[in-house]
């Protein structure tokens, strides 16, 4: 709580440069808007805003000397302690520039993390913001910071930063190892406690999307909960998994996350892996969007190119149109149920809730069957292979080497693997329900 009370003293001069050619679907105004919800986000005031166009980033100082002189006056004038550029500064540039404004300089990377850093309240969610933040100051940690080392603490400084100052690479490195160490036996944890629900045959819905979309206002409507949501970037950092208690929907999971947002950090990416690699376990995905965001079409992209990044595309999904009590009557007109693949809700108002519920049966939903198959003694590997997917339920063999499998598997599944090889059905084809499990 001191550290949010510290960062109000913060005065932020905020920097966007327009380079041509660059991202014409998320216009400039859209992004420097984001950005100050960035800035917000992190407690600081705005005390100036600059944004300019520039024909490309400047090697040393990344905006041209003519505009450093100027943002130094500025910086002075309005008593500002902070600059923050909405771009990713190599290391050479924030040093260079930190020595001219004799400021700290914070970049969209360092901006996110101390955001992060803030918010993060599990144990685990800490861990993973110190390996993201010392990631990303492990390239900084140079000679030159000494000038800045008297404000210690604060925003950009948050977390490891102000102790790490003083330490050198190698214990830097160590602290990397050590927390990798620690994530990876918690990951290893998760990956048990993930086998045991798979074999409970419980289901995992999980809820993904663009920062600010409204999951977790969704997920307290699923699961009666009261989690933290807020009209704020990133108000939830860690994961959290509830059982749901509405009516019908009571033997699923939902689980709500980190929202994304574009040009997500890499190093968090990197340190949250074991988090998001969760959601590989999850058997819908709930992809959240603001459709009263006029950016929700930019937004929603970044979220499936981040789904597909982290190898999440082929698990089933519904696209949620969230926020519709903010849209305009006429455009409700179409909003009627298209498909199981979209819903239209208002998570705020438990509006589309049961439209929600019947899209989540619906993929939910699997043909599984019995079916016996026979296989040809020289076809061992399709037989090992279906025993590891766990799809055999009885095994006969005949005088002369044939092999038969009663199957308990899904209909497209079958479909498929006797399409792809040569396998003969043999009697009738039996459907049975989950409930026969
Ligand atoms: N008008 C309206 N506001 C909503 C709706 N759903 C969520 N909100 C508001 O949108 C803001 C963000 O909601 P959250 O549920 O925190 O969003 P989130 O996707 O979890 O955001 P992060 O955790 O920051 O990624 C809050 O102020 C919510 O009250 C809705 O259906 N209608
Ligand atoms: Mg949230």
């Amino acid at each position: 709580m001191l550290e949010i009370k510290e960062s109000f003293y913060h005065r932020a001069i905020i920097i966007q440069v327009d380079f041509p050619k660059k991202r014409k679907e998320f216009s400039s105004m859209d992004a420097f808007a984001e950005f100050k919800g960035l800035v917000l986000s992190s407690g600081a005031n705005i005390s100036h805003e600059e944004i300019f166009k520039q024909t490309k980033p400047i090697s040393g100082l990344f905006i041209s000397k003519g505009r450093v002189e100027r943002i130094k006056i500025l910086a002075e004038e309005t008593h500002s302690d902070l600059i923050i550029f909405n771009h990713d500064l190599s290391p050479s540039q924030e040093r260079n520039l930190e020595n001219i404004f004799q400021k700290r300089v914070l970049d969209r990377t360092g901006l996110i993390l101390d955001i992060f850093s803030v918010r993060a309240s599990s144990h685990v969610g800490k861990l993973q913001v110190e390996l993201a933040q010392l990631s990303h100051l492990s390239t900084r940690l140079v000679r030159g910071w000494s000038h800045l080392e008297r404000q210690k603490g604060g925003i950009g400084l948050r977390g490891p930063g102000e102790t790490q100052l003083e330490t050198d690479r190698r214990l830097l490195n160590h602290r990397i190892k050590s927390i990798k160490k620690r994530l990876d036996k918690t990951h290893k944890q998760r990956a048990v406690n993930r086998y045991s629900r798979k074999k409970s045959s419980q289901a995992l819905v999980a809820l993904v999307g663009y920062t600010n979309a409204g999951k977790t206002t969704l997920f307290n409507l699923l699961t009666q909960s009261q989690i933290y949501a807020d009209d704020k970037l990133f108000a939830t950092l860690d994961s959290i998994t509830r059982k749901n208690s509405i009516l019908g929907l009571d033997d699923i999971l939902f689980s709500d996350t980190v929202g994304f947002i574009s040009d997500l950090p890499t190093q968090l990416i990197e340190s949250f892996k074991a988090t998001l690699d969760e959601l590989k376990a999850a058997d819908v995905l709930i992809h959240v969007i603001d459709i009263s965001d006029p950016d929700f079409l930019f937004k929603s992209e970044q979220v499936i190119k981040i789904l597909e990044d982290l190898g999440l595309s082929s698990i089933p999904q519904i696209k949620v149109y969230n926020k519709c009590d903010k849209i305009e009557l006429n455009v409700k007109r179409n909003l009627a149920k298209k498909s199981n693949d979209e819903v239209w809700i208002s998570a705020l108002r438990n509006q589309g809730i049961n439209e929600l519920v019947s899209s989540i049966h619906f993929h939910r939903q699997k043909n599984i069957m019995r079916q016996w198959i026979e296989l040809e003694p020289d076809q061992g590997k399709i037989r090992s292979k279906l025993y590891s997917l766990d799809r055999v339920v009885e095994e006969t063999t005949n005088e002369v080497g044939l092999i038969k499998l009663l199957l308990e598997i899904d209909e497209k599944e079958l479909n498929s693997l006797v399409s792809h090889n040569d396998i003969r059905l043999v009697s009738n084809k039996k459907k049975i329900s989950i409930a026969d499990f």
